[in-house]
């Protein structure tokens, strides 16, 4: 396996929905050793600390869950992400799904300046496609994929210079999607995989057909994992649950698939609301996922000690 530079940037973004928790996500992957299960690997690792939004002058709307933080997230985030990616592999440990408007913002501007194109895989139960109007919550968490595509309907977040084509996105996982964003999302060609064409047809499939594409093309990945992709029994630790989710292997397997692509620039393991959680599984389920997209194998898990 080659071994890489990857960047751990923590993300505590709170801001996109009500309830609160997500705050504690960057220290929990932390706890859980994200940093030391990737040095593991041979992977040279560094921790670069946590981001802060910048201040705004954006103002509160009253439809919308703070509105002028999260546009400060982004713009944060955004530099962050950018900078990261210039130096190798970047690990967003979040925070809520907010956090990805800002780091696939940044991902798109360096994947522009380093001349290559970019691809987005969104691993979610839900599609995030509303935009500021379509939102019938007001909380911003459900706005990322809308924002970093090009929709309209974000008068006050920073410009979108580079929209990631729709065609170089994927949605897989999906069991929940609101109206306005299912008729936004059928007037367009980005690929979607509810959990019913899982069920029916495996996770390999699309996802190979996916990854075939990136690597085609030398493209960069940015993969977007939800903790709510997974089923709800594995993956207590997170506000929005929905029954039916992914398994623990259709979820390696995706992680593994993405290694051996060889395409990965970035990802961000959103959602986990360490409140939620039960005796910390549901953040040693992520790490074990994020050490998976970055080449641990079944053969790297042997007997532990004591058992
Ligand atoms: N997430 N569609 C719902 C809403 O409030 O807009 C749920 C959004 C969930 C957000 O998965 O990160
Ligand atoms: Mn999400
Ligand atoms: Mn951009
Ligand atoms: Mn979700």
């Amino acid at each position: 396996m080659t071994s890489q530079t990857v960047l751990l940037i923590g993300a505590p973004v709170d801001c996109g929905k009500a309830r609160n928790g997500c705050l504690m996500g960057p220290d929990a992957y932390r706890t859980a050793r994200l940093g030391g299960a990737l040095t593991d690997l041979g992977h040279t690792v560094r921790d670069l600390g946590n981001v802060w939004p910048d201040t705004t002058d954006v103002a509160e709307d009253a439809h919308l869950v703070a509105l002028p933080e999260t546009v400060g997230w982004t713009r944060a985030l955004s530099r962050a992400a950018e900078e990261a990616l210039r130096q190798g592999t970047a690990i967003f440990m979040g925070g809520d799904h907010a956090l990805s408007l800002g780091t696939v913002h940044g991902a798109a501007a360096h994947a522009a300046k380093v001349g290559k194109p970019l691809f987005v895989l969104w691993l979610d139960a839900h599609s995030d496609f509303h935009t500021c109007e379509t939102t019938e919550s007001g909380n911003l968490h459900g706005t990322p994929l809308a924002y970093v595509t090009g929709r309209s309907g974000f008068p006050e977040f920073p410009e979108v210079p580079h929209p990631v084509p729709e065609e170089r996105v994927c949605i897989v996982g999906l069991r929940s999607v609101d109206g306005p964003e299912r008729a936004a999302l059928e007037a367009t060609s980005i690929r979607r995989h509810d959990m019913r064409d899982i069920d029916e047809g495996g996770i390999a499939a699309p996802l190979r057909a996916f990854l075939e594409e990136v690597t085609a093309v030398g493209g960069l990945l940015h993969v977007s994992l939800d903790v709510d992709f997974l089923d709800p029994a594995v993956a207590p630790a997170v506000g929005t649950t929905v029954p039916g989710g992914a398994t623990v292997r259709e979820a390696h397997l995706a992680m593994e698939m993405i290694h051996d692509a060889g395409c990965l620039a970035s990802l961000d393991l959103v959602e986990l609301n360490p409140m939620l959680d039960e005796r910390g599984r549901t953040a040693q389920l992520m790490v074990d996922l994020a050490a998976s997209a970055l080449g641990r194998t079944v053969f790297d898990r042997p007997t532990p000690r004591g058992l």
